[in-house]
């Protein structure tokens, strides 16, 4: 068979036109709005969507990976603590164990099977669209308002460009150090940010699991947006309290749905 016989220019560009525009469509109210894919937000949306709830990530960049495409000082390698190599281990990730309870791999290999994983469980990736604000109705946060990123980057005088709503019951913040959907939430509701501090490997792989929860009616931080919304220590490059952040975050949207149907049956 002779390649590209018989298709023409305006086939590609209808099957790129219809296919986003159906999926857009489809994702416009979903259960569970995940801002940013990071290790955080990409674990939480493997462990929510594989049990079958409609899951969408959003990330304003091109690629998904947030900062675990590297490790530290630009060095690509990962590095996670127990027991969050389970985590990893589960998804077929290979791991050295380099001192008891320590475990190094390769960043790339990580990535490559965590995004591999989190395609698998049904999770739905809209990249390049930056995630503006909430939606908050009712008391509850009730999605978020998105928009292309690349017009975040064009000059004020011509971006008067509103954004859309996509609609979701659950809205779990993953947007690392900016914690953003937070930000949002505390100037509206009037709590505060604190910002993380200073680096303490113990503490804040504690603490960044222990205070991953529901902060605002329909809204969950995971990963460092949590150390950015309570000020507790930053971790540096160690990625275990991300992991076993992001599965907490899952566990606490799955109970939250699953509260809100026991109301509705009522
Ligand atoms: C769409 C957005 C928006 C927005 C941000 O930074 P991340 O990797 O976040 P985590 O929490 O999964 O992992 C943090 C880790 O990478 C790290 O920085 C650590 C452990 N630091 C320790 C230390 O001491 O410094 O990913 C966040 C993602 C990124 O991809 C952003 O582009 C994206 O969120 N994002 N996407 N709309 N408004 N804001």
């Amino acid at each position: 068979m002779e390649v590209g016989k018989g298709i023409s220019e305006s086939d590609v560009s209808r099957a790129i036109i219809e296919g986003f525009t159906k999926d857009l469509m489809e994702y416009t109210r979903t259960d569970v709005v995940i801002v940013g894919s990071g290790p955080a937000g990409l674990t939480a949306a493997k462990f929510i969507a594989e049990t079958g709830v409609k899951t969408l990530i959003i990330e304003r960049n091109i690629y998904a990976g947030g900062g675990f495409w590297q490790g530290g000082y630009l060095f690509p390698k990962t590095v996670v603590e127990a027991p969050a190599q389970e985590v990893l281990l589960d998804m077929g990730i290979e791991m050295e164990e380099v001192k008891p309870d320590l475990y190094v791999a390769d960043s790339f290999k990580v990535v490559a099977k965590l995004l591999a994983s989190v395609a698998d469980s049904g999770a739905k990736l809209l990249n390049s669209t930056y995630v503006d604000d909430l939606i908050y109705k009712g008391g509850r946060i009730g999605g978020v308002l998105v928009n292309w990123f690349p017009i975040t980057q064009m000059p004020k005088f011509i971006t008067c460009m509103d954004p859309i709503a996509l609609e979701s019951k659950v809205v779990i913040d993953a947007t690392g150090h900016e914690a953003s959907m937070a930000s949002r939430a505390a100037k509206v509701l009037g709590f505060e940010i604190k910002g993380h501090g200073h680096l303490n490997v113990e503490e804040a792989e504690r603490e960044v699991v222990k205070n991953t929860k529901e902060i605002a009616p329909g809204l969950i931080t995971c990963g460092m947006a949590t150390a950015s919304v309570f000020g507790t220590p930053r971790m540096g490059p160690i990625f275990g309290g991300m992991l076993l952040s992001g599965r907490k975050a899952a566990e606490t949207a799955l109970e939250i749905l699953k509260s809100k149907a026991i109301a509705q049956e009522r």
